[in-house]
């Protein structure tokens, strides 16, 4: 029952049905799957296999955008009834996607999971300037800054967030993830970890946050 739950939410994605993903993703809350288990074992594998098609040329833009209308409307579903995590002294985290980048369905993803995780998120969306980084995470006191990309064409720009963060004197650790990233990459460029996957990102957060400052700076990988 529960696989045929998860299948149906991918599929759901997959057919860019809106309306299918929020009945499955009800479907999953009433037989009692774990809404995080719906989130990235149901409407996040139909998103992988959304990106197969579209790297297959068989799926383009616009059917990427309407599964990604599918995929958040079952995360509308679902998010309500995420277990939060609270804690009385929230540690802070500024997310964004670097300039010149505008995906950012990941990113979302990892936000949501991090919120749910017991942290205070300051989500500055995507295509966000270098300065912007420096800027939020200095006002809002930031424990953890969290840089996204896709592209390879981007990448670069979170080796210069990092600079310009470590220039501005800000503390906070930082934390790298998306696509063309690796754990290889995040050490090279001075970030202090490295997430695979949404669920990855809420455990290298609390390794970096949980146990008091980080002496050795090298990334974390969970
Ligand atoms: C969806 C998509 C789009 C959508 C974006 C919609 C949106 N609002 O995000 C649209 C159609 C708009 C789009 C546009 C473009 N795209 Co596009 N797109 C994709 C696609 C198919 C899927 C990405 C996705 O959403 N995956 C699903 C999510 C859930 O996975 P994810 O993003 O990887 O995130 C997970 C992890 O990476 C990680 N993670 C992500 N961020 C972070 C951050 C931290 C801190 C941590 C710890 C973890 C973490 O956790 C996430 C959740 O588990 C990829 C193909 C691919 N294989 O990735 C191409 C892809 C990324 N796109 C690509 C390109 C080239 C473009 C365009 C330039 C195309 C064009 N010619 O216009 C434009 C970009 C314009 C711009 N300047 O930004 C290329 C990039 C190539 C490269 N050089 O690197 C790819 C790889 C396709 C390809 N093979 O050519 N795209």
């Amino acid at each position: 029952m529960t696989d045929q739950i998860l299948t149906e939410l991918a599929d759901a994605v997959v057919a860019m049905d809106a309306t299918r993903a929020s009945r499955a993703a009800g479907r999953a809350l009433e037989s009692g799957i774990a809404p995080v288990v719906a989130i990235l074992d149901g409407l996040s594998k139909g998103m992988e296999r959304v990106s197969e098609l579209y790297e297959a040329e068989e799926y383009f833009i616009p059917e990427i955008l309407l599964s990604a209308d599918a995929m958040n409307a079952g995360v509308d579903v679902l998010r309500p009834h995420l277990p939060k995590e609270s804690t009385r002294d929230k540690r802070k985290v500024v997310i964004g996607v670097v300039k010149g980048d505008t995906h950012d369905i990941g990113k979302n993803l990892v936000r949501i999971m991090l919120e749910n995780g017991g942290f205070e998120v300051h989500d500055l969306g995507r295509d966000v300037a270098h300065s912007r980084f420096v800027e939020v995470a200095r006002q809002v006191g930031a424990d953890l800054v969290c840089l996204s990309t896709l592209m390879t064409t981007t990448m670069d720009g979170m080796r210069v967030v990092i600079d310009e963060l470590r220039r501005a004197g800000v503390a906070a650790r930082v934390m790298v993830g998306g696509g063309p990233i690796s754990p290889g990459f995040a050490s090279r460029i001075g970030a202090d970890g490295y997430g695979r996957n949404a669920t990855e990102a809420v455990r290298v957060a609390r390794s970096l946050l949980g146990s008091g400052p980080v002496v050795a700076r090298g990334a974390t990988q969970a």
